[in-house]
């Protein structure tokens, strides 16, 4: 496979007015006509190029013709992925038949059939697994879509646009046509065939036109679709209140499948989903559910402006589209919710798994250089870091400029397939800044490490913050020159007032862009606590000499709430490095009090949101204490973190029980923000309950689970039972859960998720099992990532049995996928590809797999770069 790099961009050599698509869907194939209006780029200096059009391998070329006249085998060549057709005119028509196996298409990219129904996923390069075609950005033009299909098996048939025509055929068949009036890439372009049904609404947009909203899914999953309409008119008029963006078509829909790659697809005007992204019910649906089909709904609705309108020059730009708009659903979601809670959730996710991407071998920029599989660079760098890029300038801008620079862009650049550069560009236009240095942010991979300290001068009244930055080298860049980084900074007097500072304000923003760099303060009267990084102001490690006392003054009295969580988190971590050192030596294990007082404190704090004391008492993940570790010992990283909640649940239990029954009421289910921060502290409370390991728990947790109403009381019952060393119950509970819904595939995967999270020894086996169990379809990337991805990410214990069979079994599951679905493969190898940072032991056996897989034979491109890579 070979290595495309950005510096090779070419523009294409010819350019598309108009796509006009016919399928006839069948059930042993399928036949796609395209007929397609060319003309040479002006812009293409080179007149004489050919027409290089991308296929994959499994498209059967039919018919080939230009301007009504058949091409024979020497008219062009098909080399490898490509099509070239050498020796055309300025501007032709050229007609292409290809047939194609929906029913076979195990990858899920292209055209396939997820049960019963058709669908496609043309993100990033599936167009070409449909017809020979530009399957590039760059290359936008109009659309226009037939289908010919069963009427009894498929009654309903879509594709982007209005429907414009339609009719009955022959052999109980009939046809639709679909125009899309917007011009747009063969990656935005979708089809759907299926016996659906659909909910209705409308909207009534900010200059009065009004639109269909339609969301299709299976009949049974009919009464799961209230949550996501009522999300998706929010997401309308938010846009138009924040960004000003109205939307465009009259028609607005949504379809939800079972077997998808992704979450869901911004495809215009006819976006597909994964069922786990916009079906819930309060039956059927934890809170997290809930939320994540208002934020995924959102996100792909933004997608209509910062994504379809505007698009990616080339598939190196793909932040262009997803950290904007990433950073545009946070804020929807930040204000339909606590916003405050909505950052404690990103920047743990950040700071997790996207910290240790940048630390492994797949490190790579938010604008990435080169690759060899697109569908690699799907990533949390490309999403939440390049969200936290917008966010960091909308932080130097200010909101107002920010504002302006976003209209600037999308008026600029409407209908255009444009760079990173161009959006900053926008910015820096808008607000007459300078953003050169900035744009490291997208050029340079790797984690700044940021350390500061503070200096008091007393008799000037003057504090000083010096600070310096680094990068360590990445994977995939060495040496990295300082970044752009903004500071947002309070100062906090010893009582816990904010102090005025330089400009009167009480945070100020600095601008970090050497190494080395001091900023000075006057006028500070007493020796203050600084309160740095407020809201998390860069995706930076931050290092400032705090004591025990100093964060828990900075839990107690910050005035960011972002900074009263963080503050938490850095003493656990703390307390927990110091407890993993001791393990390790074989010390006993002793927690400082000063833990369990603080978290005493908050809990019994009556004026604080529930959702914040919920968050600050989850002690570190261990995800995150491993990515925090040189070295991951996972034995003591596991027995710290479970050592630590023992302790403080055995001291606290007596509050946790009030916190408990305090609220845990008798009322009827709402996703609100408060009702969702009640039940996520009830929840949290009985997990330290039942982490005394006193059967009266237990007794609480089966009630739960018994009584529950609701999915989210009922999952983490389940859960805390499962998880516990309570087996005889534990089998109670999954077995009565599964008969209760063994019908809700959705809900399924849940109850496999918790046994493949589940720490007690034997998971492996249990999971194994599971993989023969009726309830799990190999085929199915939900249940894939259910059962297999959750092990291999969420079970450290089991994942990382010093006898390697963990790893074995990740390493037999890929071999299989690698063929079926590489996409899913690829993914699933994540958890190997850190081998780097195990002991001795445990990395000889990863990496062992890592090498199995490689000679395994046959590898996609998708493995093959993963693999490579890591064993680089
Ligand atoms: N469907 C994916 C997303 O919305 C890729 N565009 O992020
Ligand atoms: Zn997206």
């Amino acid at each position: 496979p070979s290595v495309i790099y950005l510096k090779d961009y070419e523009a294409p050599a010819f350019l598309v007015e108009q796509t006009d698509l016919r399928f006839e869907l069948e059930e042993e194939q399928t036949l796609v006509r395209s007929q397609v209006r060319y003309s040479r780029n002006p812009g293409c200096v080179s007149r004489q190029r050919p027409l290089v059009l991308d296929g994959h391998e499994s498209l059967e070329l039919q018919r080939l013709s230009i301007d009504g006249e058949v091409l024979s085998a020497q008219d062009y060549r098909r080399e490898g992925e490509q099509l070239v057709i050498p020796d055309l005119p300025d501007s032709f028509t050229l007609e292409c038949v290809t047939r194609i196996e929906p029913q076979n298409n195990t990858a899920l990219e292209g055209l396939y059939k997820s049960d019963g129904m058709f669908c496609t996923q043309c993100e990033a390069e599936g167009f070409r697994r449909i017809t020979f075609y530009q399957d590039r950005p760059d290359v936008m033009g109009l659309f226009e879509t037939t289908i010919v299909a069963d009427k009894q098996r498929y009654p309903v048939l879509l594709s982007n646009g209005n429907l414009v025509d339609g009719g009955d055929e022959e052999g109980g068949k009939h046809w639709v046509r679909w125009q899309d009036p917007f011009p747009k890439p063969a990656y935005l372009f979708a089809l759907v065939g299926g016996d659906l049904e659909y909910v209705e609404d409308r909207y009534t947009t900010c200059s009065g036109r009004q639109i269909a909203l339609k969301i299709f899914a299976e009949a049974k999953d009919l009464d799961k679709l209230e949550y996501a309409m009522t999300s998706l008119k929010q997401s309308m008029q938010w846009d138009e209140q924040v960004y000003g963006r109205e939307y465009d078509l009259d028609i607005f829909m949504i379809v939800a499948v079972d077997f998808f790659n992704m979450g869901a697809m911004e495809n215009k005007g006819l976006n597909i989903f994964n069922t786990s992204c916009v079906l819930a019910h309060p039956k059927t649906t934890v809170d997290t559910g809930f939320q994540r089909v208002e934020g995924v709904v959102a996100h792909e609705y933004f997608h209509n402006w910062s994504g379809n309108r505007v698009t990616c020059r080339d598939w190196f730009q793909l932040s262009l589209k997803e950290g904007f708009t990433v950073f545009r659903d946070a804020e929807f979601s930040a204000d339909m919710n606590s916003r405050t809670v909505k950052r404690i959730e990103d920047v743990t996710l950040l700071r997790t798994a996207q910290f240790a991407e940048d630390a492994g071998p797949m490190a790579h920029p938010v604008r990435p250089a080169s690759f060899i599989e697109i569908s690699n660079f799907y990533t949390l760098t490309v999403y939440e870091k390049g969200c936290e890029v917008v966010r960091m300038l909308r932080t130097l801008l200010g909101a107002e400029t920010f504002r302006k620079g976003s209209d600037l862009y999308f008026d600029r650049h409407d209908g255009q397939a444009v760079t990173t550069d161009d959006f900053v560009q926008a910015m820096a236009d808008a607000s007459g800044r300078d953003m050169s240095r900035f744009k490291l942010w997208y050029s340079q991979s790797g984690t700044p490490q940021l350390s500061i300290s503070g200096e008091y001068d007393a008799e000037h009244q003057r504090y000083t913050l010096h600070m310096h930055q680094s990068c360590p080298a990445s994977a995939d860049m060495a040496t990295k020159q300082p970044f752009l980084i903004p500071v947002a900074v309070g100062l906090l007097d010893p009582q816990g007032g904010e102090i005025p500072l330089n400009d009167g304000a009480t945070t100020e923003v600095l601008e970090l862009i050497a190494a080395e760099q001091s900023f000075v303060f006057e006028n500070i009267p007493v020796e203050p606590i600084p309160s740095l990084l407020r809201d998390f102001s860069a995706p930076v490690k931050l290092q400032f000499p705090y004591s025990s006392e100093q964060l828990v003054f900075l839990m107690q009295h910050d005035s960011d709430g972002f900074n009263r969580w963080d503050a938490a988190q850095q003493l656990a971590v703390g307390i927990m490095s110091g407890l993993i050192g001791d393990y390790q030596q074989g010390r006993e294990l002793r927690l400082e009090p000063a833990l369990i007082r603080a978290y005493e404190q908050v809990l019994s704090n009556q004026g604080l949101d529930k959702a914040m004391v919920a968050k600050v008492l989850t002690l570190p993940t261990e995800a995150y204490l491993s990515e925090l570790a040189e070295e991951i010992d996972v034995d003591a990283i596991y027995s710290v973190r479970r050592f630590v909640r023992e302790t403080i649940a055995a001291a606290l239990a007596p509050v946790f029980l009030q916190v408990y029954h305090d609220n845990n009421l008798v009322e009827e289910y709402s996703p609100d923000a408060a009702s969702v921060a009640r039940r996520s502290l009830k929840n949290l409370a009985l997990a330290y309950l039942m982490a005394t390991g006193k059967e009266d728990y237990l007794m609480l947790a089966q009630q739960q689970f018994d009584e529950a109403d609701n999915m989210t009381d009922s999952q983490a019952a389940l859960t805390l039972i499962v998880h516990s060393e309570h087996r005889q119950a534990a089998s109670v509970v999954l077995e009565s859960f599964y008969q209760r819904w063994q019908n809700e595939s959705l809900v399924v995967n849940q109850w496999l998720g918790v046994q493949a999270s589940d720490p007690t020894a034997g998971a492996l086996m249990r999971v194994q099992a599971l993989l023969e169990h009726p309830a799990y379809d190999s085929t199915n990337p939900n249940k894939i990532r259910a059962l297999i991805a959750v092990f291999c990410a969420q079970n450290i214990l089991n994942f990382h049995n010093s006898d390697g069979s963990g790893y074995r079994f990740l390493a037999d599951q890929i071999i299989v996928l690698n063929t079926q679905n590489p996409q899913i493969a690829s993914r699933l190898l994540t958890p190997l590809t850190r081998w780097r940072k195990y002991p001795a032991e445990r990395s000889a056996l990863m990496k062992a797999e890592l090498e199995r897989i490689s000679v395994s034979g046959n590898l996609s491109r998708d493995v093959f770069e993963v693999l490579s890579k890591s064993l680089a």
